[in-house]
């Protein structure tokens, strides 16, 4: 798609999304820019300032008297853009047709139409992003969350390339250390010493260790978590969803499976995009109808990032509810609703109850780990409580907070895109095999083979190196005008 002699070409596109809008912008960027505006933009000087907005009439290609619209028009010298090249920006009245308008004058003096993401990638070919933070231009613009924005806004300053780019030196360090050891291994003097290499090694492998550890954390901050609510039917689900929500969004009688379907909201925690998802109630059943909803909520079940496993404390089945939850407990939180209908004697007891359960299932390795499971992961509520409505929604929101894998990271640099992780995951295999071979006295010349893989995975993700495929890979992504 991309490379060759149309990387030469002036492009133009709408970079505003289609449809009737306050403005549309025009985006114009190349060589020719400027002269091939002014040929349907008369008011702009020859010489224009760079940053300057010019306010003026746009003229048709077919009849020079014939307005097309008021503009103003940005000008970027070649060098101070986003692009790198000269470009132009013409925000014109909000209208498709006017756009479209401009474009066919664009065209007409010269420019092409420009391909997905083609602005961004020729900011990329000439130096003024690297591909890393070419992509994250792509994730800004997909942001939802206050925390992705803050994740992709860290990655477009360059908070991850510097990560890259230190490792990438320290690895070509290592590498034309070994490249000498290889110079002088005829003449039997020991340039570099195993644990020296090792030490080395180690130093690099932490930071990409760090950086492959924070994927999952890291994808899920731009796709989202999901939360799904579980259990028997009848147990409070539905309320407890309307509790969290804060509003009746699912019907809710004391007719058990009353939710035949998923019912899914969405909303933010802590900055970061979480999918709540109320469920049928489990259990076996003649209707299909119901059938049908078991079976999604079977499904919801396996997709969760965490799972509100609820039951009813006056009528508790934990027998038949924990053998319905996936094997491990790692995503499980357990919710004892309708509260108000026992006292505090009855709740310690049936916490026994579920401890001694989980522990005859093998859950547990000692009796300390299963008590600490379930304080921190069981509640009492009573989600039809109105007087403790808020306190509910609280303590809910708080459980699933300090359980979502956030993580803390701050202003760090994280991984969330599948091409990072798998380079840097192949560049650390590299340095796993790199250890083995220098604890086993191998040649330098195997050694120097697996750490210039590890350096190629690493300039990969930052672009250094790429084939065509790649960047197309990266840059289809984007949309027209980007
Ligand atoms: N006493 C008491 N009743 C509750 C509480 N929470 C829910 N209920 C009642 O329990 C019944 C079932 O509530 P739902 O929220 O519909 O239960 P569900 O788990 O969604 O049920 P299904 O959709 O059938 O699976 C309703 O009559 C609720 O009013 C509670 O905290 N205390
Ligand atoms: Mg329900």
């Amino acid at each position: 798609m991309f490379g060759g002699d149309r990387d030469l070409d002036t492009i133009c596109a709408i970079s505003t999304p289609p449809g009737l809008g306050g403005v549309h912008l025009i985006r114009i960027s190349g060589d020719k820019s400027l002269s091939l505006t002014r040929c349907f933009a008369p008011f702009l000087p020859g010489k224009p300032e760079s940053h300057r907005v010019y306010f003026g009439t746009l003229i048709s290609e077919k009849n020079s008297s014939e307005p097309i619209d008021e503009v103003l028009i940005t000008y970027f010298k070649r060098g101070s853009s986003f692009t790198g090249e000269e470009t132009i920006e013409i925000s014109c009245h909000g209208s498709p047709f006017i756009a479209q308008q401009i474009i066919k004058n664009a065209t007409y003096y010269g420019a092409r139409v420009a391909d997905r993401g083609e602005f961004t990638y020729r900011a990329f070919l000439n130096g003024k992003v690297d591909l890393v933070q070419a992509e994250s231009v792509l994730s800004l613009i997909h942001s939802e969350s206050e925390k992705s924005l803050q994740v992709a806004m860290n990655q477009l300053k360059g908070g991850l390339s510097f990560k890259l780019k230190a490792l990438e030196s320290e690895v070509t360090a290592l590498l034309a250390r070994l490249e000498v050891s290889i110079d002088f291994t005829t003449e039997d003097i020991e340039i570099i010493n195993a644990s020296e290499i090792k030490e080395r090694i180690q130093k690099i492998q932490e930071p990409i260790l760090t950086l492959l550890g924070s994927f999952k954390s890291g994808q899920r901050i731009q796709s989202g978590f999901e939360v799904i609510l579980v259990g028997e039917p009848n147990v409070g689900k539905s309320s407890l969803l309307n509790r969290i929500l804060f509003e009746e969004r699912a019907i809710v009688t004391p007719i058990p499976g009353t939710t035949r379907d998923l019912i899914q909201e969405q909303i933010m925690i802590k900055g970061v995009k979480v999918t709540l998802t109320d469920s049928a109630g489990m259990r076996e059943t003649q209707d299909p109808i119901e059938q049908l909803g078991v079976s999604k909520t079977k499904q919801g079940i396996q997709r969760a990032d965490l799972i509100l496993a609820v039951f009813d404390v006056s009528n508790p089945h934990f027998e038949s509810l924990v053998p319905q939850l996936p094997e491990s407990l790692s995503n499980i939180i357990f919710i004892g609703n309708k509260v108000d209908l026992i006292c505090h004697e009855e709740q310690l007891e049936l916490l026994k109850k579920l401890q001694n359960l989980l522990t005859q299932l093998n859950k547990f390795q000692n009796v300390s780990e299963a008590e600490t499971f379930i304080q921190k992961r069981s509640i009492f509520i009573s989600a039809k409580s109105e007087t403790e409505a808020l306190v509910t929604q609280n303590q809910v929101l708080k459980l699933i907070e300090s359980h979502l894998e956030t993580g803390s990271f701050g202003d760090e640099a994280i991984l969330f895109q599948a091409r990072h992780y798998e380079n840097l995951q192949r560049a650390s295999e590299c340095l796993v095999r790199a250890g083995l071979l220098a604890q086993s006295s191998s040649s330098p010349e195997f050694l120097a083979l697996e750490i210039k893989e590890a350096l190629i995975r690493i300039q990969e993700v930052l672009g250094e190196q790429f084939d065509d495929q790649i960047l197309d890979r990266v840059f289809s992504e984007f949309c027209i005008g980007k």
